[in-house]
């Protein structure tokens, strides 16, 4: 197994990183008003900045526990089969700290081959559990610095299928600030799994030591009856989650019905989505939209404007189809709370 420098890119493409410090993008809550983000809405989260990668020097390599180690070009890719997979994106906020939900959550159509495919053909071994991605991009992030952005992904998560690389978005070509010229796209995941830039697949028995995927996105365990700690949770599958998108927040509502509704997900699928109008003391719930793969869940509430007339505030909170309901604060999937006023 090739881990000599486990943390390190065994090779990278030739870049140029511009801009060469974290850049980000988001659109307010109240503009998610399509079903599918459009590429120009679609939030952006880049640690490092973005990298410029050519993409006839580009190479996907694929090495560890498999028969056959490769080198893929993007025309190698193309010759298995192109899949279509829906998803939300929900970045899971700040790295090292799990109780502020910073909210940023898109949905978009992604195409590309189903890395369960690759993988098979490519022989990897079935005693393997993970598979470490890389992406080229380099530098520091608030106080943390690192020369590759590396994640692992469960190999069980892959053989469940529609684990994309891809190419495409919303029917274009990646964008750069999303990819170009190919990401991973792991559905149901917070998006740090989502590796940009992809260069490097690694097949391992273990979890990768790098800081971007043991050290930062990893939440302490629970606290033990003997004063430690268990072990780490990484940040994998998404909680519910939900986005209150009209009204907006601090909007004067008119008008003797209420329209209340918004964005729902979590990765096993929202079952349900409740509305508060007195700061938590009574749930209402409102209409969720059945699941459709991974894409989120939209949710309505009509309600007359005299059943709600002294709230001030509208909070909603989602339940998934295992029952995980969403914390009200102090969480990465913390509950939305928006003020209102009634005119
Ligand atoms: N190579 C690389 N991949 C990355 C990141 C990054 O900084 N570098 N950011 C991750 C994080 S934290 C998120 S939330 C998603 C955001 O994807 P998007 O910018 O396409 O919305 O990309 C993930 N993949
Ligand atoms: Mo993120």
């Amino acid at each position: 197994m090739n881990d000599r420098n486990p943390g390190e890119p065994s090779w990278r493409p030739p870049l140029t990183m511009a801009p060469d410090a974290t850049f980000r993008h988001r659109v307010p809550i109240h503009a998610l008003v399509d079903p599918i983000t459009p590429n120009a809405d679609h939030f952006v989260l880049a640690h490092f900045g973005i990298p410029r990668i050519d993409p006839a020097a580009w190479r996907l390599h694929v090495d560890g526990m498999l028969a056959r180690p490769a080198r893929l070009t993007l025309d190698a890719l193309g010759r298995y089969t192109r899949r279509e997979v829906e998803a939300f994106l929900k970045c899971a906020g700040i790295p090292d700290d799990p109780t502020v939900n910073t909210r940023n959550a898109s949905n978009a159509v992604w195409a590309g081959v189903d890395l369960r495919e690759v993988l098979d053909d490519l022989g990897a071994d079935p005693a393997a559990a993970y598979v470490w991605a890389w992406g080229p991009d380099h530098g520091s992030y608030a106080d943390w610095s690192a020369d590759a952005y590396v994640k692992d992904v469960p190999l069980a998560r892959i053989a469940a299928g529609d684990v994309l690389l891809a190419r495409e978005m919303n029917g274009a070509p990646l964008p750069p600030e999303h990819g170009f010229p190919l990401r991973l796209l792991v559905p149901g995941f917070y998006g740090t799994n989502s590796v940009k830039w992809l260069c490097r697949l690694h097949v391992a028995d273990r979890r990768s030591p790098a800081i971007t995927t043991t050290r930062l996105y990893n939440d302490p365990g629970e606290p033990r009856a003997d004063g430690g700690r268990a072990e780490p949770v990484p940040v994998w599958e998404a909680p519910p989650d939900a986005v209150i998108v009209a009204p907006a927040d601090r909007a004067v509502v008119a008008g003797d019905r209420v329209h209340v509704w918004g964005r729902s997900w979590a990765a096993r699928g929202i079952a349900r989505v409740e509305l508060s109008f007195d700061e938590g003391a009574d749930w209402i719930d409102a209409e969720v939209e059945p699941r459709r793969g991974y894409a989120w869940q939209r949710f309505d509430l009509r309600i007359a404007r005299e059943r709600i007339a002294h709230a001030t505030s509208i909070i909603a909170r989602a339940t998934d189809l295992a029952g995980e309901r969403q914390p009200l604060e102090r969480a990465r999937n913390a509950c939305h709370r928006i003020a209102v006023s009634f005119a």
